[in-house]
């Protein structure tokens, strides 16, 4: 096999076994270690004014070289926090009203992708594979060939791509998807976002339709393919034992005193549909007085970008949500939402996810939402949990038979679903759970790996079968 270069925004050099990386991470970690090969990337430092230094610091480590570059201020806060995360982020996320443009902004994102090919070049040998990750770097590999590079390149999107109307809405949208076809293979969470891409470059670009799988345009072939990411269940389900007994577990049940327990872990953003979780957590107390004093609902939600104003203003709002809820319904032996805003160490998380009786996974649009996978994984297989999951995020595709699903835009409808997941019997959990464990295993992160590797060397796309 060729030697792989993974390209994505942030480098995280993990060491093995590491139990904070995300899904991301660990994939690409262990493609690596694979093939060996070169991670590339900005490594989070940040430097004062608008010319970053040209250096590309390198570390080996096993077969592993992570090359890492630093961003001038400029850089981060017009490519980064602007363009990125400022206007990519909500459209992608089909909220273009939260989106804001600027011309200067979509300049330096287009820049920053070019300086970036310009410090990986010296880097690469004839016969390497390049896998590109995520939206700060859709225009790459137009850049990779107009700075004379001609090895096979693929990128894996992984949030949503968004209705053709909706990304219409970003204003150089036709430009950036003309760069977007420069890639050998497209890959997606889901089908609907491959059939979105395959929509958009049709309608909008002229190009044509190559069967299932495949668009032409301007005589270069696009594969467009479909790699929803994974999880490992056993991994998951090893470090949801691991704090089983701990100080802080032991202490969370028996304050709980037999009550049931909700769980949400988010980064802090506004597409994971906090504000109506919230809404509709209250609704349940409303409608169904039964489960006043006899449930909790714990919310981790640790604060993510927050120098982006949008993120600012939805911590805010959460914090008025989740005091306005607590005002209202606790006493003095209990208080129905705790609201969390810290990360905590990833193996209590998974305990925290076992010692509950719902995992509350809304979110308006998600990608795919690996919290809804890791919830299953770390289910008592005798005694799971029940996984209550919005029909929108991408893991309702593979998950949407064993959790009950729910449109996060329905508050009555969401606190209906609750009461029911919160009352469910043992053998219809038993059942729903093993369907999605099944899944889980058949499609687990090595899959997403193989997949997407093997197609984009042997130029073919596989169909994705979901177990
Ligand atoms: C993007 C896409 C797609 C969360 N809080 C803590 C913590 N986490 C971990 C979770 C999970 C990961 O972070 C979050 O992954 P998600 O998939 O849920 O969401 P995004 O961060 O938005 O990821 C998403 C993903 O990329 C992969 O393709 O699924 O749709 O948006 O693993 O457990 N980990 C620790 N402490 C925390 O407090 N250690």
């Amino acid at each position: 096999m060729s030697r792989l270069v993974v390209v994505s925004n942030r480098v995280a050099p993990i060491a093995e076994g590491k139990p904070t990386a995300g899904g991301l991470a660990v994939g690409v970690f262990d493609a690596l270690k694979q093939t060996g090969g070169i991670w590339f990337g900005w490594s989070g430092d940040i430097v004062d004014g608008s010319t970053p230094p040209d250096t590309v610091h390198k570390d080996t480590r096993d077969n592993i070289t992570y090359a890492t570059v630093a961003l001038s201020r400029t850089d981060y806060d017009q490519y980064y926090r602007g363009f990125s995360n400022g206007m990519l982020w909500p459209v992608f996320h089909y909220r273009p009203d939260l989106a804001r443009y600027d011309r200067r902004e979509y300049a330096g994102y287009c820049r920053v992708n070019r300086w970036l090919v310009e410090r990986l070049k010296p880097l690469l040998q004839p016969d390497d594979i390049l896998w590109v990750h995520d939206y700060h770097l859709l225009p790459f590999a137009r850049a990779c060939r107009q700075a004379g590079i001609r090895n096979r390149i693929g990128f894996f999107l992984h949030i949503p791509f968004p209705a053709e109307p909706v990304m219409a809405t970003v204003p150089p949208h036709r430009e950036l998807m003309e760069a977007m076809c420069a890639y050998d293979l497209v890959g997606f969470q889901t089908d609907s976002d491959r059939r979105a891409f395959v929509d958009y470059v049709c309608r909008r670009l002229g190009a044509g339709r190559r069967g299932d799988r495949y668009v032409e345009i301007g005589g270069h072939r696009i594969g467009a393919g479909v790699y929803p990411i994974g999880i490992y269940p056993d991994e998951i389900r090893e470090l949801s034992l691991k704090h089983n007994r701990s100080r802080q577990i032991t202490n969370l049940k028996q304050g709980l005193q037999q009550r049931r327990l909700m769980v949400s872990v988010d980064r802090l953003d506004y597409s994971k549909g906090m504000v109506e979780r919230f809404t509709a957590f209250e609704r349940l107390l409303e409608m169904t007085p039964a489960h006043r004093g006899q449930v909790t609902f714990v919310q981790i939600a640790p604060p993510s970008r927050s120098d982006v104003e949008q993120y600012r203003r939805i911590r805010r709002q959460l914090e008025s949500a989740a005091g306005s809820i607590n005002g209202r319904w606790s006493d003095l032996a209990w208080t129905p939402l705790r609201y969390i805003n810290k990360s905590y160490d990833r193996s209590l998380l998974m305990s925290l996810f076992r010692a509950s009786q719902v995992g509350y996974v809304t979110p308006l649009r998600d990608g795919m939402n690996l919290v809804a996978k890791e919830y299953v994984a770390a289910q008592p297989e005798d005694d799971p949990g029940v996984l209550v999951l919005s029909e929108f995020a991408g893991a309702a595709e593979e998950l949407g038979e064993g959790a009950l699903l729910v449109n996060p835009y329905d508050a009555d409808g969401m606190a209906e679903t609750l009461d029911r997941a919160l009352t469910m019997a043992l053998p219809e959990r038993v059942a729903r759970h093993r369907n999605m464990l099944a899944r889980l295993t058949e499609n687990n992160l090595s899959r997403w790996r193989d997949r997407f590797l093997s197609d984009l060397q042997s130029e073919t796309v596989t169909p994705e079968v979901v177990a």
